[in-house]
Order: C-alpha cells, then structure tokens, then sequence
C-alpha cells in the first residue's frame, strides 16, 4: 500500500485517545489541529474514528503544558532550570542511589499512555546502565491477571476477529464507548443488523453495547465467576464442547471437564441473577455458531474473582474450538513485547506477584512507604499519572513524597508532577516521531510510525533525546566505540547492519544500551525529525526474525525492508499477514497445543460453591464501579476540561430504585463515601443502573487552570475512593469496579 498524496496542509497522523490511535489527517493552522478526519489509507481503522478524535487540539493546545524543566525548591515551589543543569542533576541523583542503595531500588512507573510508546523504548538503556529492575505501569492494574493465564495456557495474547465472527461475547466490556478493536462501532452495527450473527453482553449495566446484544446477561456486579462457570459448565454437560478439536489441540480438558460437570448451573445462574434459560440459550449459541469471539475487559478484570474469570471466559472459546479460524480467538504477532518473558517474580517488600515484569500497581505505596532495607528510593514516572490513576490516591501520595529521588517526564504539570524533585516537560505526540505499540490484530497486524506535525514547543525535548542526553550523561558508553556505526549508517542499512553485528559482536556490553546505541548512530542518519523511531531498526530485525514468513506475506523481504516501509508510509503499514493454522506455530508450548489445566484456577471454580460473605455492608450497602469510560472520558490524557461536550462534570450514575430511596433526582447533590474517601458529585439517575450499583467515570478530578487563573478541578478523582489492599489475590490487580460505598443526599438538605 502507498500513501495517497497529501493536499495543502493535511497530514496523517493518529489519535492518541485510546490504544487503537485509529489513523486520521489533520489540517494543521499554525500550531493548532485546526480540522480532523479519519485517514482512508491508514491499514487498521480505514477512516474510521468516534467522537473523540476531533477534540485533540485540546490536547496539543493546554493551557497546562510544561515548558522548561523544574526543580523542587525546599519549600515545595518550583524553579525552571535549564536543560543542561537538569540532567546533570538528574544523572548524578540516581547514580547516587544506585552507589549507595542498589540500582534496584529505582523503580520505573509508565513508558507511554494509550498511543505514545517509543520514547519509553529509549528508558531502557538508562536504566538497565543504573542497575534498575523493578518496572510498572497501567497494565498492572489491568492485564496482568489475563497475562498469567494466557502464559498458562498458550504463552501469549490473544484477540478476537469480531469483523468476522457469528458470535461475538463481551465480557465486562462495553466497546462502544471504549472502542479497543478497530473500527468497534461500525462493527458492533454490522452484528446488530445481520440476523445470522450474535451479540452476548455480560455486564450488570445496561451500556450502549447492551442494548445491541442479542443476548444481554446482566449479572449483579461482581458475580461473574458463577456466571461464567455456569457457562463452561453448560458446555460441558450438555455435551456442546468441540471433541475433534480438544482431541488434536488441547491437554488436561479431562480434569477442567470433571470440575464443570459438577458446577449446578441452575444454583449458579441464581447466584449471579440472570435467569437460568437465558444463559443456557446463550451458551447453545456459542456451541452452534461457526465461529466464537471473545473480549474480556475491565469489568472482570478489575473485579473480584478477575483472574478465574479470566480463565473461565476463555473455557467457552477453547471448549468450542473456536481458534484458529476466520471469526474466532487468535494469537498475534507483536512488533514489541509489553510485558517481559519469564515467570512470575515476587516484588521486594510485600512479596507481590511480579507479572510479565511488572510490579502490582496496588502495592506500590506499600514498596516505598516502609523502612525495609530493599525499598524502593527512587522512582522515574513517564507519560502516566500514578498519584491519580492508582488505587488510594492519598497513600500515594505520600508515598512519593517519601522517594530520595522522583523524577517525572509528563508534557503537563500533573499530580504526580507536583510530588516530584524535578519535572522535564516533554514534546507532545504530534512534535515528536511517536508509535503504539498496542499491535494486536490477527490475521493482518500494523504497526504506525507518525511523524511530527510540529516543531517540539520551545523548551520540551522528545522522550528519545530526554534518555539519550541521561544515558550519555552517565558516562558508560565510549563514544568511540559508536564511530564506525555512525559511519556505516550514512552508508545505508546494509552497511548499518554489517557494522552492527560487527560492534555488538566487540563489545556485548553494548546490548545493554542498544536502544541508546541505535539512537545515537542510526538516528542522526535517519530524515529529520525521525531519529526517535531509530529504536524501530533493531524491533524490525526482531519482528522479521520472528515470523519470516507472515512478514514476507506483508510485502517485507526483511528487517530492513520492514523498517524502510515504516519510514516511508506515513498512514501505517500492515507488518504481517498470518494464515489461520500459523495461530498454532504461535502456541509457545513445545507440542503446540493448549494447556488447559490450571489447578489453582480448577481449585477457585470448586470454591465457588461454598456461600461467600457480601463484599457490601450495613454501613457501605452500594457497589461504585469507580472509572467507567464514557463518551468523553478519556484516561489523564486531556487536562482541559473544555475538550467535553456534556457530562462535564462526571455524573454519578444510580439506578431509580436507589435514587427513590435516598429522595435524589438528576441535578442533585450526592455524598459518595467508601472506606477510603469520601467525594461529593452530580447525580443522574439511570435506568442503566442495577438497584445496589452506582458509577463514577475515569479520568475526572484532574485541576486545569482556567483562562481567568482560576484553579478547576470538575468531577470526581476515582481514585480517591480506592484502596490499596482491595485487589485480586493472584496477580493484584484493583477492584475497582466493585468498591463498597455510600451515598447521601446532600441537596434535600437544602430544601430538594
Ligand atoms: N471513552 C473512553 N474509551 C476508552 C478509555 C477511556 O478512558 N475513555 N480508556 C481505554 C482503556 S485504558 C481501557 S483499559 C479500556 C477499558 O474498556 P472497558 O473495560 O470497556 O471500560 P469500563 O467502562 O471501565 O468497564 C467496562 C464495563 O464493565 C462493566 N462492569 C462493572 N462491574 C462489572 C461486573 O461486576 N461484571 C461485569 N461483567 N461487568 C462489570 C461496566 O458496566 C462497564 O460497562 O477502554 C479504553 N477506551
Ligand atoms: N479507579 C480507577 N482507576 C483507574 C482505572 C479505572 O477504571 N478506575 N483505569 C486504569 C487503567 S485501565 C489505566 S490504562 C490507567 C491510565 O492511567 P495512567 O497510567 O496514569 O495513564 P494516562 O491517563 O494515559 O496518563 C497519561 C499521562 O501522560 C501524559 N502525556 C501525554 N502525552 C505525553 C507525551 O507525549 N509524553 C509524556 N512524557 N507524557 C505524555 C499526560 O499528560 C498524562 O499525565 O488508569 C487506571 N486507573
Ligand atoms: S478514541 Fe480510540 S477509537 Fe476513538 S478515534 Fe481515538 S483512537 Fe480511535
Ligand atoms: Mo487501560
């Protein structure tokens, strides 16, 4: 595919909303995206966008962008300093730590938000240069509990092909709002219409998808282990499972058969409130459909029970052989890991499962608020914000203020920024070469560098320069050493190659810095304002390495025929194209099938028989999903509240039945306390709601200064309602779609 020509001022880029970053074209005016559309040649989205994208001016034009780096004074104020003093300073802190504590006391927290992952892939060498292991971000409050069991059961991850399937499931997922597979809206229209096709939803809410399903299975909040079960179980005692299918490819379905068979579906199916024929209706579905599509999201991954939930929806696609083939589960190819190889680590402090090699973002505070001699001292956060986005704000909070060292790279003055001893203010995802490495579709899978729309503001530095200019600092690498390579990159990529193999081969040493390595010699090669995607070289050698065959199929005949087309083709490239049985070469088992006994998981589901204690109380009787996405929410990316057309405030949602009780209308006032703190906020009364469940939206209570110097801070900061120790006990991800609260009428105080 090539580039159609650009007219006038049009030029492509993505949307950096959510983790498609869906391709668009925008008209630039000056410094502003002044005009947004979707971009036809872009391979994944195709044109496609939803109402978010054409609000991201407001994110390239805030009013809260940093513009010089900033030095904590003693008495908590801030003072610019110029870039050279700041990374000297920096450079010496941590080597500081390091000397005196161990490198592995500094902890890295981030790398990239929803759409901007190549300047984390530059942190790397500064870090590893310092000794520093230990690493988290978002996917540690998300991911890591499906990770686990994907490791289980086939060592990767997996995704749908909803464009396909006859049945699609969404398990506490709500994709229109939260899009997460390309194109999601025209998708979901596309199942709705067609007769032949299928839409199951299971979520206690009766979200924007629910009302297109086919099959709405409304379970009472956190009860999705039975529902599940039940599920799986239907499979198995009404004799709906693929046997061909579990013969030729899967282990241990023996011992998952003999726990379902005992599951009582009807006992279950009361248990977590939906009626006994829909679910088994819904199940004979899913056994007579051609193809099966499942999508697990938030809504049990950060619930109790997350991971046997997590293993129990991907029984109903296993069981049904609904793998390898057009419309069913597949494994992908990836362009860059997320998480690290190997098994599961144990964190310093509170012995907390290390998952993919990322630390439990819940037990953070814990790791550094203790005086354990391997705490962490230190801590460099980057494009994320952990003072709002983790569980129990005000832990940490206080946790950060106790760090020998924090250092945060953020293009705005956040929460997390104002803990910090020094801020670098990077350039914006449009001022900088910028790419997701959310790269997660099968059987074509793409890979998008954007170039910048603009020259970095006065004063910001791209991420790569940020960690090259820390990494030099340091003084580890031999400038010399790099001389022939710098050479042999003016020389073309064969030559590049050559000399690579060649230096790595003189000095191993130099794996350990290869990100600054590539940046410092293949960068400066590279068309301007592209030295950041030089890191992109060596993941391309990796990618074409990896799946020579399905890259060829994409038109590359190698790692660097890949990366030239990456350079080249600015709306995106599709970097493999699989055919379907490759899902098994995928399979990282040696015998390529599926393992699909996990006894701690087979334990959990015996388990659930048992009466269980109500996670709700006298004094906190409601469940608040604390962080649904809605159409104008969108993480702690947009700072500037004017980017939103309505809920501007971030309503919370109850049901009537609730709202009758506590005498509250839409528009009134409301109390919401849980165990950790209390908030007050707008109410909306919804028929959406189940009696007993309350929601509150992401991404609120972030401060903005207004265009008169007034300080804002609309809706509620979810986060200030968490708690820490209210997480999964396998891989310690939050519930924070299932805390206990109260709410209390605060406006018929005054007369409502
Ligand atoms: N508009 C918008 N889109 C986004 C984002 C955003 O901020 N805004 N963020 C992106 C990110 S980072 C992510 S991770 C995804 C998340 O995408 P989703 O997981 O779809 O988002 P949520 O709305 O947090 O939760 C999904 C659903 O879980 C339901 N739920 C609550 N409790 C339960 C329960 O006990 N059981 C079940 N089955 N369901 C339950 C809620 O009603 C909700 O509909 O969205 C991405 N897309
Ligand atoms: N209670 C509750 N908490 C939640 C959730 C929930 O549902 N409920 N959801 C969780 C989930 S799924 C997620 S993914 C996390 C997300 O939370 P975070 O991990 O904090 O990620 P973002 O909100 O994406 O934060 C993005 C940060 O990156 C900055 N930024 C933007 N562009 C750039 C750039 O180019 N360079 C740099 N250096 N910085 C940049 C922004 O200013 C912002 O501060 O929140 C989690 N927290
Ligand atoms: S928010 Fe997500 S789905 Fe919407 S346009 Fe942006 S990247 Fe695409
Ligand atoms: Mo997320």
């Amino acid at each position: 595919m090539t580039t159609t020509p650009l007219k006038g001022n049009w030029q492509p880029t993505a949307c950096i909303l959510c983790e498609c970053n869906c391709g668009i074209v925008v008209e630039v005016e000056g410094r502003s995206l002044a005009r947004i559309r979707g971009d036809k040649d872009h391979p994944a989205s195709q044109g496609y966008t939803c109402n978010k994208a054409l609000r991201l001016d407001h994110y390239q034009n805030n009013r809260g962008r940093l513009t010089s780096p900033m030095r904590r004074r003693p008495d908590g104020s801030y003072e610019e300093i110029d870039w050279d003093t700041a990374i000297s300073e920096i450079a010496a802190g941590f080597r500081r730590i390091a000397d005196t504590h161990g490198g592995d006391k500094i902890f890295y927290y981030g790398g990239g938000g929803q759409g901007n992952h190549l300047g984390g892939a530059y942190s790397g060498a500064f870090l590893k240069a310092l000794g520093s292991y230990y690493r988290s971000n978002a996917l540690a409050q998300e991911k890591t509990g499906e990770h686990w069991v994907d490791a289980h059961l086939y060592g990767g991850h997996t995704r749908g092909e909803f464009e396909h399937a006859e049945v699609s499931v969404f398990v506490g997922k709500n994709p229109w709002m939260s899009q997460s597979f390309p194109r999601a809206r025209v998708v979901l229209n596309e199942i709705a219409k067609d007769p032949s096709r299928s839409m199951i939803v299971i979520d206690p809410v009766i979200t924007d998808t629910a009302k297109m399903a086919d099959f709405h299975m409304r379970v009472r909040p956190g009860t999705d282990a039975w529902c599940l079960a039940a599920m799986a179980a239907v499979l198995v005692q009404e004799d709906l499972c693929d046997e061909t299918f579990l013969a030729a490819h899967v282990n241990g379905a023996d011992a998952v058969r003999e726990v379902l068979r005992e599951v009582p579906v009807a006992e279950f199916a009361r248990r977590c409130g939906v009626s006994e024929d829909l679910l088994r209706a819904a199940v004979r579905r899913i056994a007579a459909a051609e193809s099966v599509s499942v999508f697990e999201d938030l809504g049990i991954q950060q619930s109790p029970n997350s991971t046997v939930c997590s293993y129990l929806n991907k029984l109903l696609w296993i069981l049904t052989g609904n793998f390898a083939k057009r419309g069913a589960q597949h494994l992908h190819s990836t362009f860059a890991p997320l998480f690290r190889a190997g098994g599961v680590g144990r964190t310093p402090v509170t012995g907390a499962p290390v998952i993919g090699g990322l630390v439990p973002s819940n037990v953070v505070p814990q790791e550094i608020l203790t005086d354990h001699p391997d705490r962490f001292r230190a801590m460099v956060v980057e494009s994320s914000n952990p003072a709002h986005s983790l569980a129990d704000s005000a832990a940490c909070r206080e946790a950060f203020s106790a760090l020998e060292l924090l250092v945060v790279v953020d293009v705005a003055m956040t929460e997390t920024a104002r803990l910090a001893h020094y801020v670098l203010p990077a350039a914006t995802q449009f001022e900088k070469a910028e790419a997701t490495f959310f790269n997660l579709e099968f059987p074509h899978n793409t890979f998008h560098l954007r170039h910048r729309l603009f020259e970095p503001l006065e004063g910001t530095l791209p991420e790569p320069e940020i960690w090259a200019r820390l990494t030099r600092a340091l003084g580890v690498v031999d400038d010399a050493e790099l001389a022939p390579l710098r050479a042999a990159a003016r020389d073309g990529l064969a030559a590049y190659s050559a000399a690579f193999l060649t230096a790595l081969g003189a000095n191993p040493g130099l794996n350990n810095v290869l990100p600054y390595v590539l940046y410092e010699t293949l960068g400066p090669a590279l068309p301007e304002g592209l030295a950041g995607a030089a890191a992109l070289w060596g993941l391309a050698q990796k990618t074409a390495m990896a799946y020579p065959e399905a890259v060829r199929r994409a038109g590359h005949a190698d790692g660097n025929a890949l990366f030239e087309a990456i350079l080249n083709h600015r709306s995106g490239v599709t970097f493999t194209v699989h055919e379907y049985p490759d899902d098994f070469d995928l399979i990282t088992h040696d015998d390529r099938r599926i393992a699909l006994e996990m006894p701690d998981m087979l334990g959990e589901v015996r388990a659930l028989t048992a009466e269980r204690e109500a996670l709700t109380s006298a004094e906190f009787p409601i469940v608040l999903s604390a962080g649904e996405r809605r159409a104008y929410t969108a993480n702690d990316i947009l700072r500037d509240p004017g980017w939103r057309k309505r809920d501007t405030d971030g309503a919370l949602r109850i049901s009537v039945e609730d709202a009758a009780a506590l005498n509250l209308r839409t528009g009134d006032r409301a109390r919401i306390t849980t165990a950790a703190g209390s908030a007050e906020a707008g109410v909306e009364v919804s028929e959406a709601m189940l009696p007993g469940h309350a929601s509150l939206p992401n991404g609120f209570g972030l401060d903005y200064l207004d265009a008169d110097g007034t300080t804002r801070v609309p809706g509620v900061a979810p986060n200030s309602l968490t708690s820490s120790d209210w997480r999964d006990a396998y891989a310690g991800t939050p519930w924070h779609k299932h805390v206990p609260a109260r709410i209390e009428n605060v406006s018929s105080a005054v007369g409502g």
